[in-house]
């Protein structure tokens, strides 16, 4: 303990000295608790070997040699070994490099997983430099929300987006599933949701294959995230966002209902009086949550314009309940705080502004006084789909303009609303809504490298931050996203690297 206090002193100390030549190459990002660096470098060569956790020094030894062309092989123990042992807390890790070994101990594989992104940012040149690291994250939940639904993203695109964000130490992957204009995951006993439901997305056609996810594909999704630590959390959005649920099955609304190519929200809206309605979401979750090894199932609840305040009400009391019978925490957008009937320990996400608008902040402490947590995702400082500037050829701009990359690093999650803090605050997530983006190229290119700023945010010890300190370490994840063939856009507030 008392070598760790030292450590993160100097750790401080360093993070508050000026970058010195060479050293911005190996700057992480997220940026660790506490860093002091040490004297000459560990060299990979041909004959390097990885030991210790099996499923993450393969990992390791995969991204080693996409890096460095050498084929390092894996063992019971190595020169880099990864060792089950202790954390400097939970979720962390520590990593000594010296010129002899590469030693990364954690308390279980996702610890390692975390300390193996920041070796693969310190290696440069098939050299990392000596290091003592003590690691740990902010917060237990730091998310990445991907909106398949106003444009279908294929089992191969969601696995690349899942690689993106392992990185940066993401942990949970959010899959927006259903909105107005599509329903993407099979429901036995529902299959007219990916019938009608599926027959389009935002714009219309354009696309070969079917544009929903069946359960193994599904299943798929949840292994390959599992296998980069990473935790699924289906969402589900009712009682609005459910036009396509509508169109398959009329009797779910009070209004009959066709397939919808356009960006229009908060028309839709589940029959609330109906048993029908009832049945429909009971089949759905459990089904749903059939599929969800993760502790979290999202329920949506956002802009639901159609719904009278009485009916919505009325929905969330029994939506919740039949969620909750089904063994998952759930999740849900602020405005499902409205609600004092929630079942305890459920979780609100937040996504008004950095200066609260109406009602939202009292509609997130609900949460809390209700006994859950909170997930902030203020809209217009960690939304990826607004655009950068005015010229960026996609996103949208409602939420106060457009976010320019610094404004997407300044801003601390526990001082948005009074009340939530550290302790209230389950996490951070980025969302990514696709009404403009369709390719895996405008996906990563709208993501980064804002998602970079927002991973700092939710892992790295709270500020004070400064963009200026920043940017030069981004200008170096640059060479790495470059190195990864991952798009990015290429703010004109850092200094890119050739
Ligand atoms: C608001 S924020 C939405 C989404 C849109 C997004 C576009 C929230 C919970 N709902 O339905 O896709 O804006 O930025």
């Amino acid at each position: 303990m008392r070598r760790f206090v030292f450590v993160l002193a100097i750790g401080l100390l360093a993070g508050c000295a000026p970058l010195q030549n060479g050293t911005a190459m190996t700057t992480v990002i997220p940026a660790p608790v506490a860093r002091v660096d040490g004297d000459g470098s560990f060299a990979l060569a041909a004959d390097t070997t990885i030991g210790g956790e099996p499923a993450v020094a393969r990992y390791l030894a995969g991204a080693l040699r996409t890096a460095t062309g050498f084929a390092l092989p894996v063992g019971d123990h190595g020169d880099i070994e990864l060792a089950i042992g202790s954390a400097p807390a939970v979720g962390g890790y520590s990593l000594t490099v010296t010129p002899d070994a590469i030693r990364l101990e954690a308390d279980d594989a996702a610890g390692l997983f975390a300390g193996v992104q920041t070796l693969l940012q310190l290696e440069h040149d098939g050299t990392v430099p000596s290091v003592a690291i003590e690691d740990y994250p902010r917060f237990e939940y730091r998310g990445a929300m991907l909106d398949v639904a106003r444009h279908f993203f294929t089992v191969e695109q969601v696995e690349r987006y899942i690689d993106d964000i392992a990185i940066l130490k993401f942990n949970y992957l959010h899959l927006h599933l259903t909105d107005d204009q599509g329903w993407r995951l099979a429901i036995d006993s529902w299959p007219g949701l990916t019938g009608v439901g599926a027959s389009t997305q935002v714009g219309g056609g354009g696309f070969a294959g079917p544009l929903y996810y069946s359960k193994d594909d599904y299943r798929a999704i949840v292994a390959y995230a599992a296998s980069r630590y990473i935790t699924v959390v289906p969402e589900i959005d009712m009682p609005g966002h459910t036009n396509a649920a509508i169109a398959a099955y009329p009797e779910l609304g009070d209004a009959p209902a066709t397939p919808y190519e356009g960006i229009d929200v908060g028309f839709s809206s589940l029959a609330i009086g109906s048993e029908t309605t009832y049945r429909f979401v009971d089949d759905v979750v459990r089904e749903v949550a059939a599929l969800t090894p993760g502790p979290y199932i999202h329920l949506g609840g956002d802009e639901s314009h159609s719904t009278t305040d009485t009916d919505f009400l009325a929905f969330i009391k029994r939506a919740t309940e039949i969620a909750s019978h089904n063994g998952k925490t759930i999740i849900g957008w602020h405005e499902m705080g409205r609600s004092t009937q929630l079942p305890p320990g459920t979780i609100g996400q937040y996504w008004s502004f950095t200066t609260p608008q109406e009602g939202a902040a009292e509609q997130t402490l609900s949460f809390v006084e209700q006994g859950g947590k909170v997930i902030m995702s203020p809209a217009d400082v960690a939304y990826l789909d607004m655009k950068y500037d005015a010229n960026s050829p996609l996103g949208l701009v409602w939420a106060n303009g457009p976010t320019p990359l610094p404004e997407a690093y300044e801003w601390d999650p526990a001082a948005i609303i009074p009340g939530i803090g550290d302790i209230q605050l389950l996490g951070v997530e980025a969302p990514i809504w696709t009404e403009t983006i369709a390719t895996t190229d405008d996906l990563e290119s709208m993501a980064f490298p804002r998602i970079a700023a927002t991973a700092e945010i939710a892992w790295s010890p709270a500020g004070p931050r400064s963009f200026a300190e920043f940017a030069p370490r981004l200008a170096a994840f640059g060479k790495r996203l470059d190195a990864a063939g991952i798009r990015f856009y290429r703010a004109p507030e850092v200094t890119w690297l050739d």
